[in-house]
């Protein structure tokens, strides 16, 4: 149950210590516990030195600033306090604050307040969480852009542009006249636009997201062709135990990488060979197996041993193929990519290809926009029922064409403004850190 009655404390600065931590209190109605503890009337944007009584006898000499409703970041009542930063102090501050009825915030429910009165959008909530988050100028520049509202303006034209289509197909439900037939076929023409359009903004969400919350990428082939040798120079550390026993590698081993700016989760998996198998090789391989399942690209690793190697990949995969151990064969093969992990030899080749089959355009995602995969996941369901509608776009179908448009209507409509439950508001939100 999403709780706004209570008032809310939580620490906003990072954990651990510093010159200054921010203390952040809000709720309805904040005066008569900012008059406890300062002893002063609480003004809007206004800013008072005091000194908090705390337990063990201790006293701190805090700033507080205050924000009365709805002018504050939640639109409730707002306090920050400003402390020394030393997390023991914190501590006794929002000790203090519970003893006088506080109760601490959820991740994100700072946020999720503002959400919820209307001071920000859930587009724009889930920007700010990822600007706070951001590892990379490239992100940066992104989530600058999605700021402005222009990812907002986007996704508001679409709904608009379904919408448009929706009321003309209704509209030829309910007045059915002699002209139905031209109007169905322009209506269908529209659809096929729509469809067409909304195609290539998948494309540029799709991308997005692969910017925003990083590319899996996961190394697979035979065993001992040097995939975890692959992943250790790619990481730059050693993750992986490297060793000539074939079989070394079990469980799956990732790391974070940033190429070009861009950030890539590397996952080193068992080697995939048609040999008997203990257990713990078994779950091995079947977690490699799950791990392709969810890969952004795959990197088919094999060596001079095993170049007959084949393996099946989930449909529409992309798959890199390379040949390790380039130092034990001559000249290159079969036009693949021939690398060596052990000595350093085509790897920047290899990055090159991987940052290419990520993002087909550098330039054209550096002008995308803050996706999340929520917004992906309901555009693409919304993009199955706009082309069940295009299909059943004809004079007997015409009112099963309307329900589809109504469907993705609502899967549209659910990236701005998801209905309201409380379990997927709390989903949203918790992925926000304590005290946003
Ligand atoms: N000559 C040569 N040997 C390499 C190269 N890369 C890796 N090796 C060696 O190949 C052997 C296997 O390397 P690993 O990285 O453990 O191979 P793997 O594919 O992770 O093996 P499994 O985890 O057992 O599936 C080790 O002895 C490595 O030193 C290379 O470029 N050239
Ligand atoms: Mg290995």
């Amino acid at each position: 149950m999403i709780n706004t009655e209570d008032i809310i404390v939580a620490c906003s600065s990072p954990p651990g210590s510093g010159a200054i931590s921010c203390i952040r209190v809000s709720g309805k109605n904040c005066a008569k516990l900012f008059k406890t503890i300062s002893g002063k009337k609480m003004n809007h944007k206004e800013v008072n030195v005091c000194e908090i009584q705390l337990g063990h006898g201790l006293t701190e000499k805090c700033v507080l600033t205050s924000f009365i409703s709805p002018n504050s970041y939640t639109g409730e009542d707002v306090i920050e306090i400003s402390c020394h930063g030393n997390p023991l102090i914190v501590e006794l501050i929002i000790s203090k604050l519970n003893c006088l009825g506080c109760r601490n915030a959820e991740p994100g429910e700072f946020t999720m307040r503002s959400y919820l009165n209307e001071k920000v959008s859930l587009i724009e909530a889930e920007t700010i969480a990822d600007l706070i988050s951001a590892e990379s100028y490239e992100k940066l520049k992104i989530i600058n852009k999605s700021l402005s509202g222009e990812y907002e303006r986007e996704i508001k034209e679409t709904i608009l542009k379904l919408k448009k289509i929706r009321t003309k197909i209704e509209g030829e439900i309910d007045f059915n006249d002699q002209s139905v037939d031209i109007n169905i076929i322009s209506i269908k023409s529209e659809l096929k636009d729509f469809n067409a359009f909304l195609r290539d903004f998948i494309n540029k969400i799709e991308a997005a997201v692969l910017l925003n919350e990083g590319v899996k990428v996961v190394i697979t082939g035979p065993e001992n062709a040097g995939k975890s040798t692959l992943m250790n120079v790619l990481a730059k550390e050693n993750v992986s135990i490297v060793s000539e026993i074939p079989g070394t590698t079990r469980d799956l081993l990732s790391k974070s990488v940033k190429i070009e700016g861009f950030i890539f989760d590397f996952v080193d998996t068992a080697g995939l060979s048609d040999k008997q198998h203990g257990k713990i090789e078994k779950i091995g391989i079947d977690k490699a197996k799950e791990a392709l399942d969810k890969a952004n690209i795959i990197i088919e690793l094999i060596d001079p041993e095993n170049m007959d190697y084949k393996a099946q990949y989930p449909k529409g995969s992309k798959v890199l193929k390379a040949i390790n151990k380039l130092d034990l064969f001559e000249g290159s093969k079969e036009d693949k990519l021939c690398i060596s992990a052990k000595y350093n030899k085509n790897i920047s080749v290899l990055k090159d290809s991987i940052v290419s089959a990520a993002f087909t355009s550098k330039n054209q995602t550096l002008e995308g926009f803050s996706a999340r995969t929520r917004h992906l996941e309901l555009i693409n369901k919304c993009y199955i029922e706009t082309v069940a509608a295009e299909e059943l776009c004809s004079e007997d179908s015409v009112e099963l064409s309307a329900e589809h448009l109504k469907s993705a209507s609502n899967f549209l409509g659910q990236i701005m403004s998801p209905y309201s439950s409380d379990d997927l508001l709390g989903e949203i939100f918790s992925t926000f850190c304590i005290g946003k």
